[in-house]
């Protein structure tokens, strides 16, 4: 349809949502339509994967009840430590939370509890089985936490954030993986253009739980790539990727009406197709259920499901079906060198887009 024959560039421009916009610049910028989903099993092992996989990703998707380990110290625990990666490399956080509860229940989850996802995450999803107010009372408090935090900044009474970040043994009993200097290059084939140059941001650095001095760090981030706007942003579960799941034609276009009827806030849809049916529709689609065939097998063999229920396309099938963004997680984690496997994956993604826009 017509927005998929859209540059992201184009889209940047003409979308009215601020973190949408970022994230279209980013994807132009990184050469990459790839979210990963990082569903790992302790803190270690999130940020060593955020770290190694940044470079070729624009959203990382996490599952924070996956963690058996997660701190939920705002300034030092994982989420914020998750945040300073995302910060350097450039890409957004996707908490894949599926809130399914009624309104005021979604609004505590969101905002408060353990894990305080809204302030580590800029994007969260969800189930709107309990119908739109489940929506409508997310957007809420969404705008309650933005009015909150630009009252914190003007006022100057939020504690500074620390800018960079460092995967030291904190006393946690996780193995740490080292980063492999080649990420810290950020040089990825064919991509070395879209990076202007090298900055370092030691001067605003406080380290965290760190044992090291500030000249051990200096970081290196992407140029060009400014601070993500401070939006949250939703997207709706409008479609799935398992077998014989409930969510019929009727359910996906009441999912499309509340995007509609929320355009600062709802950025799209976790779906299989493109959403975009109208006109005046321009939503972001993210789509799981992604895997690429092993590299010395054909590139159109048919792929197998886990088993338990999910399954797969390739990332020109779901690109080409006017989607934007793939999500892989196994396809990437449990590959031998998940570093290479991201950029096979960032690759075929972003033929897949060149060859739609063309
Ligand atoms: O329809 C869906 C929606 C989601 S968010 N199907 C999915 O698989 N997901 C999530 O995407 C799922 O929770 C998991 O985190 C990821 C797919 O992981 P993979 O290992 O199968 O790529």
């Amino acid at each position: 349809n017509h927005v998929s024959e859209q540059s992201f560039e184009e889209r940047a421009t003409t979308t009215s949502h601020p973190l949408s916009s970022y994230l279209f610049r980013l994807m132009a910028l990184k050469k990459s339509n790839l979210c990963l989903s990082a569903d790992v099993s302790t803190t270690n092992q999130l940020l060593s994967l955020a770290d190694s996989i940044g470079p070729s990703i624009v959203v990382l998707k996490t599952h924070y009840d996956l963690i058996s380990n997660w701190d939920y110290n705002p300034t030092t625990g994982t989420g914020a430590r998750l945040a300073r990666i995302a910060r350097r490399h450039g890409f957004l956080i996707f908490e894949d939370r599926k809130f399914g509860d009624i309104g005021n229940t979604v609004q505590m989850q969101y905002t408060e509890g353990t894990a305080k996802i809204i302030e580590w995450s800029h994007i969260t999803n969800v189930n709107m089985i309990p119908g739109k107010a489940a929506v409508d009372a997310l957007a809420e408090a969404a705008i309650r936490w933005r009015e909150r935090k630009q009252y914190e900044v003007k006022t100057d009474i939020s504690v500074g954030t620390p800018r960079a970040e460092s995967i030291d043994s904190d006393g946690e009993d996780d193995t740490v993986t080292p980063i492999p200097e080649s990420n810290l290059e950020i040089e990825r084939a064919g991509r070395k253009a879209s990076i202007v140059s090298i900055t370092t941001v030691s001067q605003h650095f406080e380290p965290v739980n760190s044992p090291r001095s500030h000249e051990d760090y200096e970081e290196e981030v992407f140029e060009g790539i400014e601070e993500a706007p401070m939006d949250r942003g939703l997207l709706i579960l409008a479609q799935m990727s398992s077998k014989g799941n409930f969510m019929n034609a009727e359910y996906t276009s009441a999912c499309v009406e509340s995007a509609r009827e929320h355009q600062g806030y709802v950025m799209g849809f976790i779906a299989q197709e493109s959403l975009n049916r109208e006109p005046g529709d321009a939503f972001l689609n993210m789509t799981p259920g992604c895997q690429l065939p092993p590299e010395q097998d054909d590139e159109d063999a048919e792929i197998q499901g886990d088993g338990k229920g999910q399954q797969y396309n390739t990332p020109a099938k779901i690109i080409g079906l006017g989607n934007d963004i793939v999500i892989v997680g196994r396809g990437i984690i449990f590959a031998a060198d998940p570093v290479r496997e991201a950029e096979r994956y960032r690759r075929k993604a972003w033929e897949a887009y060149e060859e739609r826009i063309a």
